[in-house]
């Protein structure tokens, strides 16, 4: 780690392992509290970070990935932002013999043998329990439901699957019609922007699913501004469970919330020390995550950990 000013490492006892993280960028608060995380348990557990924030943008990620590499960190950990295109700097931190772990949001690359470890959510999983929901919501209508949905970063794991997910469930029943569905970069702002031309080209909204609370929250702004009352006239389901999406939730402003967490760094940080030992590790870790209703979040809003 730390090891130039002792005039490097070499029989020097310093041991520290020392990881090189490339995050997505800070576009929403489930990213604020990831971050948080990733940072406070490389502490605890004793790992010299390197962080950088690729601001949304893969070029960015492979760049950082690229510096990882030549600063010959021990294990280089990343989200990466969307799902295509790694293989060609996998493949040079695999020639360097550097272990690689995707966390939060997968790869789509055939090769497996590319990374040692995918840590993260089951977004397909996700998608189903809020398309899940609306079935369970809708059971003794035979009316149209028109949904809108705001997707995640486009190419993105979680945008891709929670949006399949979603639409396996729905599609069972032809009165679930997905009459608009576009881009919303998980932001708030964006999401903001793209309800109110939702809002404005489509006259009769029923339901409105975000792919994370805050698009979501900014979706409220452009419904109470178009002056629908969020949660009645427009029922709304989002994925993640951040403090300021449970808190609308409570606040009867969001109808469900399926949970994502960003708590990924406990687990991350035992990874890597396993697999820079070279022991073996599951390929998949998957975390375990649970639903909210409107009763349920205003029970667990004051134990909520991000
Ligand atoms: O749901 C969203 C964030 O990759 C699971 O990224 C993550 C997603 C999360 O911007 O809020």
């Amino acid at each position: 780690g730390d090891s130039s000013a002792s005039g490097g490492s070499a029989g020097g006892g310093d041991d520290k392992i020392v990881m090189g993280f490339s995050q997505v960028g800070a576009e929403s608060g489930w990213r604020t509290a990831n971050t948080k995380s990733v940072q406070e348990s490389a502490k605890e557990a004793g790992i010299d970070l390197k962080f950088s924030d690729a601001q949304q943008k893969q070029e960015n990620q492979i760049k950082a990935i690229r510096s990882y590499i030549q600063q010959k960190v021990d294990v280089i950990a990343f989200s990466p932002v969307v799902e295509s295109g790694w293989d060609t700097v996998l493949k040079e931190a695999q020639n360097a013999k550097i272990p690689v772990i995707l966390t939060d949001r997968a790869v789509d690359s055939k090769d497996t043998s590319l990374y040692k470890t995918f840590l993260g959510s089951d977004f397909v999983e996700e998608g189903k329990k809020a398309g899940q929901w609306l079935v369970d919501e809708y059971k003794d209508s035979k009316d149209t439901v028109n949904i809108v949905e705001l997707q995640g970063t486009t190419g993105s794991a979680p945008a891709n699957d929670r949006k399949a997910g979603f639409s396996e469930i729905i599609s069972a029943d032809p009165k679930f019609k997905v009459i608009a569905s576009q881009s919303g970069d998980f932001t708030r702002a964006k999401g903001k922007e793209v309800m109110e031309a939702f809002l404005k080209s489509n006259p009769k909204i029923d339901v409105l699913y975000a792919h994370n609370d805050d698009m979501g929250l900014g979706a409220i702004e452009a419904i109470e501004g178009a002056g629908k009352v969020p949660g009645k006239d427009i029922k709304i389901i989002t994925v993640d469970a951040v403090h300021d999406g449970m808190q609308a939730l409570a606040d009867g402003k969001i109808n469900y919330i399926v949970e994502c967490s960003p708590l990924l760094g406990p687990q991350l940080m035992d990874l890597a020390k396993k697999v820079v030992k070279g022991e073996q590790v599951p390929p998949r870790v998957v975390t375990e995550e649970t639903t909210f209703t409107q009763e349920q979040a205003k029970e667990a809003l004051p134990n909520r950990k991000y």
